[in-house]
């Protein structure tokens, strides 16, 4: 009986879990194909979207915080070519598993940059210091039991979001740290580092910012210190008991001031 329980179970989560990775990216408009680990085929060289070992696009939890695996996912290591951008321009993101963003997945959507400090092609995931450059959270009561969250937007544009990169930033390579946060089991979480709770969606890709910009980032911090798990933004109350989250407040430091000048794309 047990052996039979785990078989089903096995069989099962590959539907019940599979979840989402970025598939596409345009920088500036130019397209480049993301990183699929599910199946995990060769390692496609000619994408900014860095190699994980996330079969399934799986999600990380609150005990995973601290952990290396929410810097820019499970087996996250650097791609080998960074997407050219000019300060001020936009990175456009698709996710897709393949599928839309299930819809029951509501959260936050959130980007956070990071200097290489050189070539990003072989940058150290736990030397990457992060500032937010964007965020979303709740929008409105409408739609859903659970209200308009950004991940609905979100499905809304073709599974996808734009992210303006920062006007003015100083010319470099830099780490675009994309994620959505699902809410929808967060209340199942026990506090810091639960097994359960909130879903993480880290994905990372190279960038290479050109222009004669100025502006440095500082004050940065490592990812794995971007979150503690019972921040009221992810250890949250039962998120389909309302549609009404207008106090909710998104999780992570405050937008880099920086970037606050640049965030007529992604407020
Ligand atoms: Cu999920």
């Amino acid at each position: 009986m047990l052996s039979i329980i785990l078989l089903v179970s096995t069989a099962i989560v590959p539907f019940t879990f599979a979840h989402s990775h970025i598939d596409e990216i345009w920088a500036n408009g130019v397209h480049y194909a993301g990183w699929d680990p599910n199946p995990a085929g060769p390692y496609n060289a000619q994408t900014p979207g860095w190699f994980t070992t996330n079969q399934g696009g799986n999600p990380l939890y609150p005990i995973d915080l601290n952990q290396n695996q929410i810097i820019c996912a499970k087996g996250g290591s650097p791609a080998n070519i960074s997407a050219p951008i000019p300060a001020g321009g936009v990175v456009r993101v698709k996710w897709w598993q393949p599928g839309e963003w299930p819809v029951s997945h509501h959260g936050p959507v959130l980007s956070y940059l990071a200097p290489c400090n050189g070539p990003c092609s072989n940058v150290n995931p736990t030397s990457l210091r992060f500032v937010k450059i964007g965020h979303k959270g709740w929008i409105n009561p409408s739609t859903y039991d659970e209200g308009y969250w950004a991940s609905d937007e979100l499905r809304d544009d073709d599974n996808s979001w734009n992210i303006k990169i920062p006007t003015g930033l100083k010319a470099g390579e830099y780490i675009l740290r994309h994620e959505i946060i699902a809410l929808h089991v967060a209340h199942e979480g026990t506090g810091a580092y639960s097994p359960k709770g909130a879903e993480f969606y880290p994905q990372c890709i190279n960038l290479k910012v050109t222009g004669t910009g100025t502006k440095t980032i500082t004050g940065g911090k490592s990812a794995k210190g971007l979150y503690v798990g019972n921040e009221p933004g992810i250890q949250i109350g039962n998120l389909h008991q309302t549609s009404d989250h207008a106090d909710y407040v998104i999780p992570g430091p405050a937008v880099w001031s920086g970037a606050l000048t640049a965030r007529s794309v992604e407020s």
